[in-house]
């Protein structure tokens, strides 16, 4: 008798394409509605589950892994992983695997427009043109802050930010700053143009500030008052990374100070809620998490998570994995 196929939850819909290679592994349970799953429910549906294909909405922590004990893949398709409590994955002996370099362009590339975007007042514009309340040209209509040229300041220099700094470098002639927990060997710093400083000076400094790090407890709220007191009434300030790092109440006050003189938010604390105050400031882009969202990004993401849960399944080392450390374990 053939023995059974090892069984995942795909708990967020994904391209049929990139699935049906998972079809022929598994046996797939996928969440149809594609809603987020309620977590009792969640729970109930990863009872048996040897994987499971996540995105940043499912929270897999040690309650969870402790509920599903058979549990032993587990593919994010995100490359952000402060959902899940990798620690408690690998003392529990389950594999982790997220989806980096697939979406750092694209992801680039929206930091980037965010940024012009409030820097060149584009959707205060917008609002006013389709609210039917442009009368007429003015000089100082809606008139913004350069990009081209200006001090670009990069909070978290990794992949992204790194791609980020290539565009202000290469194409907009901006100088460019930045902070990381680690400097940047000083041929990387060449390459992207880019010069390191204090986390201080960065606020101070940067014309165009974009915050690309990674989210953790440690960076819960790193930019509030004090940090925002330090920027130019004329700066912009664009988050692309997690909204736990900005505390929103914070920048609420900062905005309405007029110090920033804008934000470009594509992240948020309580996603998909919205802090009302944000809404209501007219110094604010503000966009629903799609810095990776390009059909051609997104579908690479799904392949992604599908060819680690392909490898692991088949006892191939996968490609992207954030505890290496369980399979070596166990080889
Ligand atoms: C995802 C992201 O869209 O990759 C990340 O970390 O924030 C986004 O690209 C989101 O996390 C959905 O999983």
């Amino acid at each position: 008798m053939a023995s059974p196929r090892p069984a995942v939850l795909v708990a967020r819909q994904a391209p049929a394409a990139v699935l049906a290679r998972l079809h022929a592994e598994f046996d797939v349970d996928l969440n149809e509605p594609d809603v987020v799953l309620p977590r009792p429910e969640l729970l109930q549906r990863l009872q048996g589950k040897l994987a499971c294909m996540i995105t940043g909405s499912e929270r897999i922590d040690a309650e969870l892994l402790d509920a599903c004990p058979e549990l032993r893949f587990v593919s994010t398709v995100s490359v952000g992983f402060n959902h899940i409590d990798v620690p408690a994955c690998t003392a529990r002996g389950v594999v982790v695997t997220n989806t980096p370099d697939v979406l750092t362009e694209s992801t680039a590339d929206f930091g980037f427009a965010l940024m012009m975007a409030a820097a060149r007042r584009m959707s205060e514009g917008e609002r006013m043109l389709r609210d039917g309340r442009w009368q007429r040209w003015s000089w100082d209509l809606l008139a913004g802050a350069d990009v081209h040229g200006a001090t670009l300041g990069i909070l978290g220099m990794g992949r992204i930010g790194q791609a980020i700094a290539r565009r202000g470098h290469h194409g907009f002639g901006m100088p460019v700053i930045y902070h990381n927990r680690s400097r940047l060997d000083a041929a990387t710093e060449a390459a992207v143009g880019a010069r390191y400083v204090s986390q201080d000076e960065l606020f101070a400094e940067a014309d165009h500030l974009i915050l690309v790090l990674p989210y953790s407890p440690a960076v819960h709220h790193l930019v509030g008052a004090q940090q925002l007191a330090l920027m130019k009434p004329t700066a912009t300030l664009t988050n692309v990374a997690r909204g736990g790092i900005v505390d929103e109440n914070a920048l609420v006050a900062a905005l309405r100070a007029g110090r920033p003189g804008a934000a470009a938010l594509d992240v948020f604390e309580g996603e998909p809620q919205v802090n009302p105050a944000l809404l209501t400031l007219p110094n604010t882009v503000l966009t629903p998490h799609i810095a990776s969202a390009t059909i051609k990004t997104r579908t690479a993401m799904a392949a992604l998570a599908v060819d680690n849960l392909l490898a692991l399944v088949s006892g191939r080392p996968p490609l992207t994995a954030l505890n290496p450390e369980v399979i070596e374990r166990q080889t």
